[in-house]
């Protein structure tokens, strides 16, 4: 699994189905561009694919892969996906708001329909549980984000997606090696090619593993000969624990505690990269909401705040760190620590929404980068994206005016960021 980025700017992520990540940087760096500014594909040329695809087959054959494999995972690829393309190179408007994302991910009728789940398959996901050390109601909470329980996995054939995304120039070897991986899946894991399909960037399945994340931690928990992670149950939550044990998830334990900061707080320790031990944020005065100790003195532990000062903070447990190897975003790794919180009848957060504003547009990013530049704190291009330079350059720009150095971009800071232009 690889991740490439840490960004508040998730919609991409989101849209494309995650545990993998063919996480989407926008930067484009290609070469061609057309008269309207917008990036030329090779893919999209036919015998440019074509041949491309021929490259790619011969490739696999001498890699392993049967040749009857290979000619039959093909059969109907003949001319590149220019959807995949183009989502491929979609900027995102808008930057995505915790309080949004929360509502949406960890809504009502998903903790029902979750609790519903936990119930029908709570013999197998016990099993599981006993082998793998995963919480039960964690693994349905990544089940229920990754594809509605199953119910969306995307409609993309995965072979063709990838063997366009292979042969665009952005990011042509990670994906020519998922492809293999996905070939590998077809000869040795006995996947019908007609059955692949998934999200456009080619993740699959109930709980969207990209190829290479399925062929080195998949399992076949069934014990059929085959892992399969469209149809069988069990080897999808086998899979996904063994993804997380491997990852090092500890047994039992949360991922995440809603806490409250005192006044004064430092904020600019307030970072999912920034660890202290509990004893350290103890004596900086953080808290748990429901009242009880924050955990071991000496574990390491970082506090996130995915809406800013004013928001909700979290202390971050060793478990998070594990889910933001599914995927590496704050607001998923939240999502799915109060979801599975939810499911077992806990408060997940308490805090509720207190004010609203318009959400920034990544135009808005831009223009403060802009002037955040000139002020001498950001020194790369403005191109959009909330970065570890961007909200370091916003903490530098806050800590100069006396504000909580939170790093977090809103509506206020760039009124301020307008005003001192
Ligand atoms: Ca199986």
């Amino acid at each position: 699994m690889t991740m490439k980025r840490l960004s508040v700017l998730l919609s991409l992520v989101l849209l494309a189905g995650c545990a993998a990540n063919a996480q989407t940087n926008t930067t484009i760096t290609g070469s061609g561009v057309d008269a309207s500014g917008q990036p030329v594909s090779a893919a999209l040329d036919e015998s440019a694919f074509r041949a491309c695809v021929l490259n790619l087959q011969s490739d696999a054959v001498a890699r392993g892969i049967p040749q009857n494999v290979v000619q039959r995972a093909f059969t109907g690829v003949t001319t590149a996906d220019a959807k995949v393309i183009e989502l491929d190179r979609r900027q995102p408007e808008f930057l995505l708001s915790f309080w949004r994302y929360v509502g949406t991910s960890v809504s009502e009728d998903r903790i029902a329909k979750g609790r519903q789940m936990l119930a029908q398959h709570a013999t197998l996901l016990r099993r599981v549980q006993a082998q793998y050390g995963v919480q039960p109601e964690v693994l349905v909470s990544f089940w229920g984000l990754e594809s509605n329980f199953g119910t969306f996995m995307g409609d993309f054939p995965t072979i063709r997606s990838l063997a366009t995304l292979a042969c665009d120039e952005r990011r042509a070897q990670f994906f020519a090696n998922e492809l293999n991986e996905a070939l590998r899946m077809i000869a040795f894991d006995r996947i019908d090619p007609g059955i692949m399909k998934g999200s456009w960037a080619g993740a699959f399945g109930n709980t969207q593993f990209m190829p290479s994340t399925f062929t080195g931690n998949a399992v076949d928990y069934d014990g059929d000969g085959r892992r399969d992670m469209f149809r069988s149950l069990p080897d999808v939550f086998g899979s996904s624990a063994n993804f997380l044990q491997k990852s090092g998830w500890r047994a039992g334990e949360p991922a995440s505690h809603e806490v409250v900061l005192p006044q004064g707080f430092p904020y600019d320790q307030a970072d999912p990269s920034i660890e202290k031990t509990n004893a350290e944020w103890n004596a900086l005065g953080v808290r748990r909401v429901d009242g009880q100790p924050l955990g071991a003195p000496d574990a390491k532990t970082s506090i996130g705040l995915p809406a800013g000062h004013r928001g909700p903070a979290f202390l971050l447990l060793p478990n998070f760190k594990v889910i933001m190897r599914w995927n590496r975003s704050l607001l998923y790794g939240l999502a799915v620590s109060i979801l599975s919180e939810r499911l077992v009848g806990r408060p997940g957060m308490t805090a509720v929404q207190t004010w609203d504003e318009p959400p920034l547009a990544v135009t808005d990013i831009i223009e403060m980068q802009d002037v955040l530049r000139r002020l001498g704190h950001y020194p790369d291009p403005s191109d959009g994206l909330v970065g570890p330079k961007t909200r370091a350059a916003i903490r530098a720009y806050q800590g100069a005016s006396g504000l909580p150095q939170d790093g977090f971009p809103d509506q206020d800071l760039l009124g301020r960021l307008r005003a001192a232009r």
